[in-house]
């Protein structure tokens, strides 16, 4: 899954996409290094980001989306507004990836009206704003894992087929590096959802603690932790440095028995 962040303010890229043509172009470089999905947002959820409203959002995801519909392969909106799920899903979008977990009052009805959308659901603890003040887990994966199977339930209730349903950890939202570091050590422990697993490992201050490299400097970091992923089960993994990854994963298949 490539990432083209719509918006000033992304914690790796923000600002380089903000132009709809410079997005547009963003979402064809993708494909051609290899992305299979295109993920686009307007709000970065990056520690401490401001929420655009409503109407600035959509001004920033629709011509995008709108050039993304065009190109053949899965296109995801990366929103937690209700308003911006409904214009995407009318647009043509296929699914929506929601790092709210679909909270806002009025996302479960949109997703329920669209039958034929997926839907990822990520788990973070409290908001961007303040996610990072001393997060605090007596078992990471435990938490995750059951805030995760608790929101798929309740999204079964309100008439979203679990089929739809991608799961995420959230890396980086509401995490300390050992949190984020357990749930890739005991990612099977997601898996028994039943659920595909989507992560999203690249560029994120635990690989810039490791390695001690900005974010612009992250991909080969984010190469081996999106593999690392992968090995241990995810099925999609929302990536910055497309050809890298896809290098990565075409030696890893070669190698596959
Ligand atoms: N991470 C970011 C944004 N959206 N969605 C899912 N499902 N999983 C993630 O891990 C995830 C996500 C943050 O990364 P990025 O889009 O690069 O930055 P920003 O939020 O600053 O735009």
């Amino acid at each position: 899954m490539g990432i083209v962040n719509v918006t000033p303010d992304s914690f790796s890229d923000g600002g380089l996409f903000v132009d709809a043509d410079a997005a547009a172009a963003r979402c064809d470089a993708l494909l051609r290094e290899g992305a299979e999905l295109l993920d686009i947002g307007g709000e970065s959820t990056r520690p401490g980001a401001a929420t655009p409203d409503v109407a600035e959002e959509l001004r920033r995801v629709l011509p995008v989306l709108r050039h993304a519909v065009t190109l053949g392969v899965p296109v995801s909106v990366d929103t937690s507004q209700p308003e911006v799920m409904q214009a995407a899903l009318d647009l043509g979008v296929d699914i929506v990836n929601d790092v709210r977990a679909l909270q806002r009052p009025g996302a479960l009805q949109v997703l329920a009206a669209h039958p034929a959308a997926g839907v990822c659901i990520m788990h973070m603890k409290g908001e961007p704003g303040v996610m990072q003040r001393a997060p605090h887990y007596d078992d990471v994966v435990l938490e995750v894992r059951q805030f995760l199977a608790a929101r798929l339930a309740l999204l079964q209730n309100a008439g979203i087929a679990a089929e739809r349903v991608v799961l995420d950890p959230g890396i980086g939202f509401g995490k300390t590096m050992e949190h984020n570091l357990a749930l890739l050590r005991r990612q099977a422990e997601l898996l028994v959802l039943g659920r595909a697993l989507l992560v999203g490992w690249s560029r994120k201050s635990t690989l810039g603690t490791i390695t001690g490299r900005p974010a612009a400097e992250r991909a080969s970091a984010s190469v081996a932790a999106a593999l690392m992923a992968v090995e241990r089960g995810a099925a999609v993994v929302r990536v910055h440095d497309v050809a890298a990854t896809v290098d990565a994963l075409k030696v890893w298949q070669a190698c596959r028995p």
